[in-house]
């Protein structure tokens, strides 16, 4: 049975066997908002893309910055303001993202994760203490909405790949979370190391960061040391 997740929960990384859980897949799944409009010419369906972006970052022991996951698609700006620059695997090649997704399902719930990390904490860098995800909503011009607008946005860790899901080990649900309405970013949770196993800490934390880079900053700030 997988695990409801509710804020601030933390949980060990065991299957039903009992085995610790190295091999899993982050995901999320969400959809477009699609809305009928009446016109001229009657009804039509009108479908706005959503953009949602799933990142990561790692902090070592003394919660400073080791290494990150989040969209290239940044880098002329990352770049022209001295940021590092986006990746989709981390430098140990433990964590890889599937890549971006910029519209959501389109006709309801395809089951399967839009954005997916996948994790293999055998190969973490052992200088790595904490592993923060996040995800952020990309507004495109013109657009403005936030979590309780989308129809359907979950996270889940589950065994499997990202085009096949075997086993859900954990699940959260975004959008039913009402303390979510208005806001545009999510401090999902952190995978951290206690006694030399690793756990799983459902920080759920909302904020109003309009772009990652502040997000990653609010995790520095408050979560990492
Ligand atoms: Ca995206
Ligand atoms: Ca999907």
């Amino acid at each position: 049975m997988a695990i409801n997740l509710t804020k601030g929960q933390k949980i060990d990384l065991r299957k039903s066997s009992g085995e610790q859980l190295t091999n899993f897949c982050v995901g999320v799944n969400w959809g477009a908002i699609e809305t009928i409009k009446k016109g001229l010419f009657g009804k039509r369906k009108v479908i706005e893309d959503v953009d949602l972006d799933l990142s990561c970052i790692m902090t070592d022991a003394n919660g400073e910055l080791a290494d990150w996951i989040y969209s290239p698609e940044y880098n002329g700006f990352l770049q022209q303001h001295n940021y590092p620059l986006g990746k989709l695997m981390s430098k140990d090649a433990a964590l890889r993202h599937s890549g971006d997704d910029r519209q959501g399902d389109v006709g309801g719930d395809d089951g399967l994760d839009n954005e997916i990390i996948s994790v293999d904490l055998s190969k973490v860098d052992s200088n790595i203490d904490k592993i923060f995800f996040f995800l952020n909503i990309y507004l495109n011009k013109g657009q403005n909405f936030d979590f309780s607008h989308i129809p359907f946005a979950k996270i889940r860790m589950y065994e499997g790949t990202p085009s096949r899901v075997n086993n859900v080990h954990s699940s959260y649900d975004i959008v039913t979370d009402g303390s979510y309405a208005g806001k545009g970013a999510l401090i999902m949770g952190k995978l951290y190391k206690r006694n030399g196993e690793w756990k799983f800490d459902a920080i759920g934390e909302p904020t109003d960061d309009k772009m990652f880079l502040q997000t990653i900053q609010k995790i520095l700030q408050n979560h990492a040391k």
